[in-house]
């Protein structure tokens, strides 16, 4: 049965159908978080087998003291992305900066994070951006001449092919500018069964948020895809270090998006997701490569995350 039709995103319509033609199917992960989808990823980080958030918070906790000791009171945290509300905050309390900047697509989560961090830190001026941090962003005037900290946790980085995450630090580097820094979450390469149990949870969370995808295509693009055909399935690509989410047919299946037909045989699948892994020097070559010479390092416990301080360093004509 169809669902009820909303009003469909073009990016989100020409990304689907573009990407179920494709040779190897594949729709950009970004489309997995509708308001649905972000719930389900907020229940996933609370979940016993996803480690990422609840051991980058614990260790943000712990090095706080170090991180402080580094980054000059009075300046700017320029967040990517809306912001969390935990690990906003611990940051916020530890380096007093004069001004928080988040910026984020999405000017209803932005909404969120500067309440939650004017309730919390009146002495904070907060400028949220509404602007696409994948590309430079010009920062409010009110903040010229403060010292830059980028903040970007979450291992998000990790969601971009080496290729777009070097050209996203780029432009990091060309938003906050020479001589300013990013501190930045990574995770790490670990044995296979404890990621796939991070994105394969016996809860079946990350399975409802991938399938969610199919839900939102026949919802918004009025499709009839049978959900009930396909499975969430995680891999783990070793030759490119990264947990791969898949949506796996489970038999022959046909269905329509806007009048155009699909065929999936039983076995194929459509990838939705990447979560690449680092290790430590493979992490620290690609803040190199975006621009960022890495400062320090910090690991958690049985070295599952990292979170690494870098600075924009002026460009050198010599070595
Ligand atoms: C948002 N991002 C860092 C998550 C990750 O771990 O790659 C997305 C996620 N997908 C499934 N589980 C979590």
């Amino acid at each position: 049965m169809q669902e009820t039709l909303e009003k469909a995103d073009p990016a989100f319509r020409a990304d689907v159908l573009n990407g179920l033609s494709e040779p190897v199917p594949a729709i950009p992960a970004r489309w997995l978080y509708d308001r649905r989808g972000s719930e389900l990823f907020d229940a996933i980080t609370r979940l016993p087998t996803y480690y990422p958030t609840r051991t980058e918070t614990a260790l943000l906790q712990s090095v706080m003291p170090e991180i402080a000791a580094r980054v000059p009171p009075g300046g700017a945290v320029v967040e990517f992305g809306a912001g969390s509300q935990t690990k906003t905050p611990l940051l916020l309390r530890a380096v007093h900066p004069r001004a928080y900047v988040p910026i984020d697509i999405s000017g209803d989560y932005l909404k969120d994070s500067a309440a939650i961090v004017d309730a919390d830190h009146g002495a904070i001026d907060v400028h949220p951006i509404v602007a696409d941090f994948t590309q430079d962003v010009p920062l409010p005037g009110a903040i010229e001449g403060l010292e830059r900290l980028g903040f970007f946790p979450g291992s998000t980085i990790g969601n971009f092919v080496p290729q777009s995450a070097t050209d996203l630090l780029r432009h990091f580097r060309a938003t906050l500018g020479t001589g300013s820094k990013l501190l930045i979450g990574m995770d790490r390469i670990k044995p296979v069964e404890r990621l796939i149990a991070a994105y394969d949870d016996p809860e079946g969370v990350t399975a409802e948020f991938n399938l969610n995808l199919l839900h939102r295509i026949n919802r918004e693009l009025g499709a009839n895809i049978p959900v009930d055909a396909f499975a969430h399935q995680a891999r783990w690509n070793d030759m490119l270090a990264r947990v791969e989410m898949h949506l796996l047919a489970l038999r022959d299946v046909d269905f329509e998006i806007e009048g155009r037909a699909f065929h999936f045989a039983t076995g194929a699948t459509i990838h939705t997701e990447n979560s690449h892994k680092y290790g430590p020097r493979s992490g620290r070559l690609l803040l190199l490569a975006g621009g960022w010479t890495p400062l320090i390092e910090w690991v958690a416990p049985n070295e599952d995350f990292a979170l690494v301080l870098a600075e924009a360093e002026r460009d050198r004509f010599a070595p």
